[in-house]
């Protein structure tokens, strides 16, 4: 019998909430298949800021880094708060102070056929760059700090080693050495050793403009991609661009190195899009194909390819919602997707 896995639920806000409610009954599926799992609905966000103004108290943060396996997070962001200050202390807070290092953002045509000739995984670093949050704004100028340290360029970089070693596929590291001497310089001289260490990988570093030109020109040589925060966010919202758009890309984020029980967080790319909220305009994919990565995760792989497989089918059936030119609402779509799931 498997652990009781205890998994913590954060929608957030504008769409977040829409697209969690289609990951529920997936969840029940999970348990109806002999997973063990205890689930808690936490109200982190802006409506919950607004009204008691907390954004994620420092016990709350506690309790989900010690008492919880797992995060499921839908999107924050909204407009009622201009400087994101909640977003930062919610979302951001949680992927420093767990130490969710690697985000890792496959990209793959979605629906179901012959093997996909695009097949990217982009590894993202996922705690600092300019991402620290440490900078200043004075009188005609500017400051926004990048921060890079060793361990989590080598964790981020070990990891996408194994990935591209294990699928036997080149990997690209994403950099901009020639400019970003000293963060990035780090990042060449970690890639080089690991390189050396990886003999069977073909690995190989691109500037990363050159790699955003080659990619639009033709994205299907490439396999894994690795990237420091903020390249790594840029270049995998172009690779969701190449399979049907932010709607459908999923993420999950993971601490190699395990600092704290709650070590895994799995969250669309997409953000919280306001001006679809409540409306049942967003797509579901991207939070269910996150909750697919989670289930691989947390060990349950045939769960994990069935709801990816219901996914496909899905959408090879024709299941659309509005930014893929169809009509389903949010849970219309979601119910199309569920329809494909063994019993
Ligand atoms: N699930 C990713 C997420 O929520 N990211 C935050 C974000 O991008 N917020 C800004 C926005 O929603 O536009």
């Amino acid at each position: 019998m498997d652990n009781l896995v205890r998994i913590a639920l954060l929608p957030g806000d504008g769409v977040g909430p829409e697209v969690m409610a289609e990951v529920l009954p997936c969840l029940d599926w999970l348990q109806s298949r002999g997973r063990r799992l205890e689930i808690y609905h936490l109200p982190f966000g802006a409506d919950n800021f607004l009204e008691t103004g907390e954004t994620l108290p420092e016990e709350a943060f506690e309790e989900l880094r010690d008492g919880f396996d797992a995060i499921l997070f839908g999107a924050v962001g909204d407009p009622r708060i201009p400087d994101g200050r909640h977003a930062e202390e919610i979302l951001l807070r949680l992927r420093q102070g767990l130490e969710l290092t690697v985000n890792y953002r496959p990209c793959r045509p979605l629906a179901s056929g012959s093997r996909p000739a695009l097949d990217i995984e982009v590894f993202r670093e996922n705690t600092e760059g300019p991402y620290c949050l440490q900078g200043s704004t004075e009188p005609g100028r500017a400051v926004d700090l990048a921060i890079h340290t060793e361990p989590a360029v080598r964790r981020l970089l070990q990891a996408a080693f194994q990935r591209a070693g294990s699928r036997g596929c080149p990997l690209t590291l994403a950099h901009k050495a020639n400019v970003l001497k000293h963060g990035h310089g780090l990042w060449m001289r970690t890639f080089e050793e690991l390189r050396e260490q990886n003999p069977g990988v073909a690995a190989h570093g691109m500037h990363a403009d050159a790699l955003l030109c080659a990619l639009v020109q033709d994205p299907t040589p490439f396999g894994v991609i690795a990237a420091d925060n903020y390249l790594g966010d840029l270049i995998s919202d172009l690779c969701a661009g190449f399979v049907g758009g932010m709607g459908v890309a999923p993420s999950i984020s993971w601490a190699p190195h395990r600092p704290y029980r709650c070590a895994v967080l799995a969250e669309p790319v997409h953000g919280s899009a306001p001006d679809l909220a409540g409306k049942g305009l967003a797509n579901p994919v991207g939070m269910l194909l996150s909750t697919a990565l989670l289930f691989r995760h947390l060990g349950s792989e045939g769960e994990a390819a069935a709801l990816e497989g219901a996914v496909s089918i899905a959408l090879a059936e024709g299941a659309k919602s509005r930014d893929l030119g169809g009509t389903l609402s949010t849970a219309a779509m979601g119910r199309a997707i569920r329809d494909h799931l063994p019993r």
